[in-house]
């Protein structure tokens, strides 16, 4: 087994694969820039690398580099950055060492929309009605467009995120669409390739999660529901999906294992569908690297998944085969995101208070911490609040105490926004669609506070005693004039006061 890997990555997903490397007593590097020198994924590791201003979590030469010098064996990407980069996983292999993910021509294939449509094709598995390859002229475009009817999704070849998506209802609308497809495609990308779907409206986002050893060795671990969107950004997953049969999960698991075996695939990976509303599904694309929502797979397949990436990358065999797979109960998990509620606009800042929820049932993965500043300059994750439960039901009620329980000061977060998403009695009986956030949000039927804190969640009286003890405390360890007046503003108001509030004013000195 590794010795020590590298993880190139940063904040949530760092700490995440960091903690599976202690417990299978590998040492983890970490690369840091300036601004991330106070995060957690620094304090946690074993030894950690800061880059400097010009470079950056994408200096592949760099990462490679410093793995070398520091004697990692292996590197891990986690999500974003470099997760799917073929390059990537081609110079770490030149170097000698192991990348935990599939081969990059794997990567390549699938990171190439159209090319992944037409693997899947050849596999056999459904995909969504359209044009096989790139569009070279408007006149090609029309004719593929009256074949399938509008409306019609233009999608880059290097897409992501809906970013070089454009939809044109009807035919007019083509020609615009398709210009500004290729120009943003290529800005993002670098790539101006773009191709046609259906676009199928009404559907939801199920996701297909899959492991692959060395050996053909293929387990599918049930499927997502990753509907509740909004623009694109994942807000609620769980897993497993309200839509599901048993028949239709059986269908997907079946074409997602016989097209990753077909691929000779290696690690973790999921596919992608859309599910319409008679359970039709169709392909929509391979993701290559681990997910976000990984967790919700964990909690009912009872499988560490960046543990079993590591051992897959590391040659060991699977060990265990589809019939050993069990699903139970049901998980959910909503993004704490540093972002207005109202708006969605990114709120980075100093977080004066953090303190997750806990208790049966209840994970929260996240490189946060009472005092923690927010960085402009990367994703506003604060961090996953997951829940698992026997039913949905009681996985809904978990969710609506935890986060009630959750309590962050100082930042605004989305917490207010899954508080009345979970309330809402169209998302309680699971009947939703990729369009839900959007259509709720135009008819106004999401009434969301703009309110930068949540309820106070303890009672005034235990508040009392523990103000005082709390001022105590900032009394031994204040130091400055500002916060001794501070400490009597509070003693002389405090009384009245929440813990919390108090809590908050006095930032991160009390941990
Ligand atoms: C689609 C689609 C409907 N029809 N393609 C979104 C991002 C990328 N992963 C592909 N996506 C979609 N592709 C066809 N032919 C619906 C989505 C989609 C979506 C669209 C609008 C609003 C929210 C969405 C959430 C998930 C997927």
């Amino acid at each position: 087994m590794f010795k020590k890997i590298l993880i190139a990555n940063r904040g949530e997903i760092a700490v995440r694969v960091m903690r599976t490397c202690q417990e299978m007593q590998i040492k983890t590097i970490a690369i840091y820039s300036t601004v991330d020198s106070e995060s957690l994924h620094v304090k946690l590791a074993d030894e950690a690398v800061e880059f400097a201003a010009s470079t950056g979590y994408l200096n592949m030469d760099w990462i490679i580099q410093t793995a070398l010098d520091m004697k990692a064996q292996a590197i891990h990407p986690g999500y974003g950055f470099l997760a799917e980069n073929p390059l990537f996983a081609t110079k770490i292999k030149e170097a000698g060492l192991v990348f935990i993910g599939p081969e990059a021509q794997t990567m390549a294939t699938m990171g190439d929309k159209a090319k992944g449509r037409e693997t899947m094709i050849s596999y056999g598995c459904p995909v969504i009605p359209g044009g096989s390859g790139i569009i070279t002229n408007i006149e090609e475009a029309l004719l593929i467009a009256r074949t399938l009817g509008y409306p019609v999704l233009i999608k880059a070849v290097a897409g992501g995120g809906g970013r070089g998506m454009r939809l044109a209802l009807q035919e007019d609308e083509l020609l615009a669409g398709l210009e500004s497809a290729q120009s943003e495609a290529k800005s993002c990308f670098g790539n101006p390739d773009v191709y046609l779907e259906k676009y199928l409206v009404g559907c939801r986002h199920v996701e297909v999660q899959v492991l692959a050893d060395n050996y053909g060795e293929v387990v599918t671990l049930g499927e997502r529901d990753c509907s509740i969107q909004r623009r694109h950004q994942k807000l609620i997953e769980e897993s497993p999906s309200p839509a599901i049969t048993p028949e239709l999960r059986a269908r997907m698991s079946q074409v997602t294992h016989d097209a990753v075996k077909a691929a000779h695939y290696r690690g973790a990976g999921t596919l992608e569908f859309l599910v319409d509303k008679d359970l039709n599904f169709y392909f929509m694309e391979m993701n290559t690297r681990i997910q976000v929502e990984h967790t919700v797979t964990e909690l009912v397949c009872g499988l560490d998944l960046i543990k079993e990436q590591i051992r897959i990358a590391d040659g060991e065999p699977l060990g265990y085969d589809q019939s050993d797979i069990r699903l139970n109960g049901w998980a959910m998990e909503c993004r704490i995101n540093a972002e207005d509620p109202v708006t969605f606009m990114p709120c980075p800042g100093k977080m004066e208070f953090y303190r997750p929820p806990g208790g049966y049932g209840v994970r929260v993965d996240s490189a946060a911490y009472s005092g923690y500043t927010i960085s402009p300059y990367y994703d506003s994750l604060i961090g996953k609040l997951v829940v698992y439960g026997q039913t949905r039901a009681e996985v809904l009620d978990r969710m609506q105490r935890a986060l009630a329980e959750f309590s962050i000061r100082g930042i605004k977060t989305t917490i207010p926004f899954h508080q009345v998403i979970l309330a809402d009695t169209d998302f309680k009986n699971g009947e939703f669609t990729t369009d839900f956030i959007q259509q709720k949000l135009d008819a106004k039927l999401l009434n969301i506070k703009d309110s930068p804190t949540q309820p106070n969640q303890v009672n005034e009286a235990s508040d009392t005693l523990l103000v005082s003890a709390i001022c105590a405390a900032i009394e031994s360890y204040g130091d400055s004039e500002n916060e001794r007046y501070r400490i009597n503003d509070i003693q002389s108001k405090g009384q009245t006061r929440s813990l919390w509030t108090i809590a908050g004013l006095i930032g991160g000195r009390v941990r």
